[in-house]
């Protein structure tokens, strides 16, 4: 059993000897600390793994028209046809208690009640007429990323158009002249309401669609910073960002995505983070892209990868069947995205033999554990297991219990998860079932033993 307890980690972080692992000390150099790793307890089935069983996977839509793109964790709106014939969509800009994962909940800004705000569709050839009602305290904007209007309803604040005040509402209008997958976000006091959250997907879809696919999902990408133990994303933070999201979600607040076997799948991804771009990448497949916020690209620019780089400011859109059963993992390829809450300036002590340090402290800070040495993996089990106390509204660095074991990742990460058909889409299917002999393990000596190999 762990006999580090509650009272050792804040003694130990009275003395700032702990809490930077997860940023409760930022900016503040401190040793991080543990119990001792081999004394975790696997827990079978963590109350985030039964978050998974009963998560219901279907996505609201408002409007006449159902929605044709699936946003994981998100919403659709899809206009109401006035009577001249312009298609009419109504967005309010506010304040919104947004969870970004199980125990953590900001203040963020949002549109219709939600961050990031609904994915807008319409169809090319239509007109629209978006109005825009400012609930917040501050002036804002909207600008319709990628999308070609005139340029009275570009939304940039004081160039195209005078700021939208509180309590006003405006309206844009302009024709549908393309196709593809384009943004919406806030251009007034962009540094500020950006990280707040204001932004959202705008899709127009062809009049005719030339390729079918089975699934077609959107996904908006975004960082922030949340300081531990505080309810509001932090605007001013330049580069280390703390909770990185698809879809306003840190995994495992990320909903899975169910597709079925040989499912034809396109991926929208929009990257509005304030600073970073996204390399996304998906295990067991390989996708081609098939089209920017520029349009689509000719078959024959298309070639295959197994990550996409979705610059800030872009979107890139993705195409591939779904013939590979299995759990598969899709995430940011950079390795502190897919972290949550986790401060950066603590000292490295991978590798350490810290018996002598542990020996000279321990006199001073019963129950203290120089922690890292082994790496981070055991962190995130620690705090579901609460051997390790965190700041109050805050979520540790790593992910969720798996099928196997714990998931050591978090922020940026969601799981693709393909199925014989037929699939319920709309509800997690549960982890996937391998066929006998498909899953690495423990090797047994009579088995090395074939190949010629001793186990010592
Ligand atoms: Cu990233």
């Amino acid at each position: 059993m762990s006999t580090f307890s509650r009272r050792d980690w804040l003694k130990a972080s009275a003395l700032g000897l702990g809490g930077a692992a997860l940023g409760a000390a930022r900016r503040v150099a401190a040793l991080p600390v543990t119990a001792d790793p081999q004394a975790i307890q696997r827990p079978s089935a963590s109350a985030r793994t039964l978050a998974f069983a009963d998560r219901d996977l279907s996505m609201r839509w408002e409007g006449e028209r159902p929605a044709r793109v699936y946003t994981p964790n998100g919403s659709s709106i899809t206009g109401r046809r006035a009577s001249d014939g312009a298609w009419v969509y109504e967005m309010t800009v506010e304040e919104v208690q947004h969870a970004f994962a199980p125990g953590l909940t900001a203040t963020c800004w949002g549109y219709n009640g939600q961050v990031h705000g609904p994915t807008f569709e319409g169809v090319e050839g239509d007109q629209v007429r978006i109005y825009v009602t400012n609930r917040l305290g501050v002036a804002t904007t909207v600008h319709w990323h990628g999308v070609f209007l005139p340029s009275g309803m570009d939304g940039v604040g004081g160039l195209s158009q005078p700021v939208i005040p509180p309590g006003e509402t405006f309206v844009y209008e302009f024709p549908l002249a393309q196709h593809g997958t384009f943004m919406y976000h806030a251009h007034h006091d962009e540094m500020t309401q950006i990280a707040l959250g204001l932004t959202g997907l705008f899709i127009i879809h062809p009049r005719e669609e030339r390729t079918r696919v089975d699934r077609d999902v959107a996904i908006l990408l975004h960082e922030w910073f949340v300081a531990p133990g505080t309810s509001r994303p932090d605007p001013n933070e330049m580069s280390d960002f703390n909770i990185l999201t698809m879809n306003a979600k840190a995994f495992p607040g990320t909903d899975p995505l169910v597709v079925g076997h040989n499912d034809r799948v396109r991926i929208r991804f929009g990257n509005l983070s304030p600073m970073d771009h996204h390399p996304i990448h998906l295990h067991g497949h390989a996708w081609h892209l098939v089209a920017t916020d520029g349009g689509a690209i000719p078959p024959a620019g298309q070639w295959p990868e197994t990550t996409v780089l979705v610059p800030v400011g872009s979107t890139r859109t993705v195409e591939f069947v779904a013939d590979a059963l299995g759990d598969w993992a899709m995430h940011c390829h950079m390795t502190h995205h897919v972290m949550n809450q986790m401060g950066h300036e603590i000292p490295n002590t991978t590798g350490v033999d810290s018996r002598a340090l542990d020996r000279d402290v321990q006199p001073l800070l019963p129950g203290y554990t120089t922690m890292g040495e082994h790496g981070m993996d055991e962190m995130g089990a620690h705090v579901e297991m609460g051997h390790m106390p965190v700041p109050e509204n805050s979520i540790p660095m790593v992910g969720a219990m798996g099928p196997f074991g714990y998931i050591t990742m978090g922020g940026m990460y969601t799981n693709l998860l393909v199925r014989e058909k037929p699939v319920d889409y709309d509800r997690f299917p549960g982890w996937y079932d391998h066929p006998p002999g498909t899953v690495a393990h423990r090797v047994t000596p009579a088995e090395a033993a074939r190949d010629g190999i001793t186990l010592s």
